[in-house]
């Protein structure tokens, strides 16, 4: 199995390409990375060194593979800082889905998340003609990123409802999976739980479905990306999505719960990583590493109700 993931590249730590090839790779894919910067660390540290890369210099690359003739069987796209680079990986995504139209295409439109934006914000033009492209099978925004995505408010969940059916119907999108919801439960018509909301719709499917998972109390960097790397291998592999998201979420849960175990050994009882705020984003990295036992996992923890 072949996967291209055009994503961040950090030093330090793990978001982006860091947080997605090594999870493929246990779990069989040959992993083709092309990075889109080339960073000290992630953003959320206050202080970031290092380069974006150009849009050309991407289809250099990608110009490179199409001579030796590769072939994939997945995309993953992910964190991509501005336009111009943005436009040159639609480019090559395109012209592959083009020759291949098998070849499944996940795209995370990574643009910002609780309520602040970490890339350029001229992607977003890009990112909505890229979404409109009829060539991107599934994404996976949080509820942000579907917010600048269709640029309306989310604030119930008719608003929630309206927003997917226009992904599927004028978009042509498959497969749409909100990995978190800021609704409460109550804006959602449910029972208040604690907990956090993942989304579930598909373009053939009759009803969106919600998974009720419970939030931890931290804030980890890097979440999104390791969701979108995993769902999308396990989507290449069961074809259903509501089966393939209940797996990764489940994973998830346990990738943080571990994640956040190391975190207090090492913080002493306090596990919040403050933004900006360099020794505890440090230690609040996720345990990709440690944690390489728990990928293969198929265990289903949640249960689905309709939205
Ligand atoms: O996880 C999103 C992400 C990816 N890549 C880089 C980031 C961030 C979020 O801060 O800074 C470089």
């Amino acid at each position: 199995m072949q996967l291209l993931s055009i994503q961040s590249h950090v030093a330090h730590g793990y978001v982006g390409n860091k947080a997605a090839t090594f999870p493929l790779q246990m779990l069989g894919w040959n992993v083709d990375v092309l990075n889109t910067v080339n960073f000290s660390n992630h953003t959320g540290y206050g202080s970031v060194h290092g380069e974006v890369v150009a849009g050309d210099k991407l289809a250099e690359i990608y110009a490179g593979l199409c001579d030796i003739n590769v072939q994939y069987d997945a995309l993953l796209t992910g964190y991509i800082h501005g336009a111009s680079s943005l436009a040159a990986v639609g480019q090559m995504c395109k012209a592959v889905k083009r020759s291949r139209p098998q070849c499944l295409w996940l795209l995370d439109p990574v643009m910002g998340d609780d309520g602040q934006i970490y890339v350029s914000e001229d992607v977003i033009p890009v990112y909505r003609q890229l979404v409109h492209s009829g060539l991107v099978d599934v994404i996976t925004p949080n509820q942000l990123e579907l917010e600048l995505l269709l640029d309306f408010k989310i604030t119930s969940r008719d608003d929630l409802r309206r927003a997917l059916a226009t992904l599927h119907t004028e978009h042509q999108i498959k497969h749409v999976v909100i990995s978190s919801l800021f609704l409460s439960a109550q804006q959602l018509g449910l029972e208040s739980k604690g907990c956090f909301y993942c989304c579930v719709s598909s373009k053939d499917a009759d009803e969106p479905i919600l998974f009720e998972i419970p939030k931890l109390d931290s804030y980890f960097t890097g979440v999104g990306d390791l969701f979108s790397a995993l769902l999308l291998d396990r989507l290449f592999r069961l074809q259903d999505v509501v089966l393939a998201t209940n797996q990764v979420q489940s994973v998830m849960s346990r990738v943080l719960a571990k994640t956040q175990r190391m975190c207090v050994e090492r913080l002493g009882g306090t596990v919040q990583g403050k933004l900006g705020d360099a020794t505890s984003m440090k230690e609040c990295e996720l345990r990709i590493v440690e944690c390489r036992d728990l990928y293969h996992l198929e265990q289903t923890d949640f249960r689905a109700v309709q939205l």
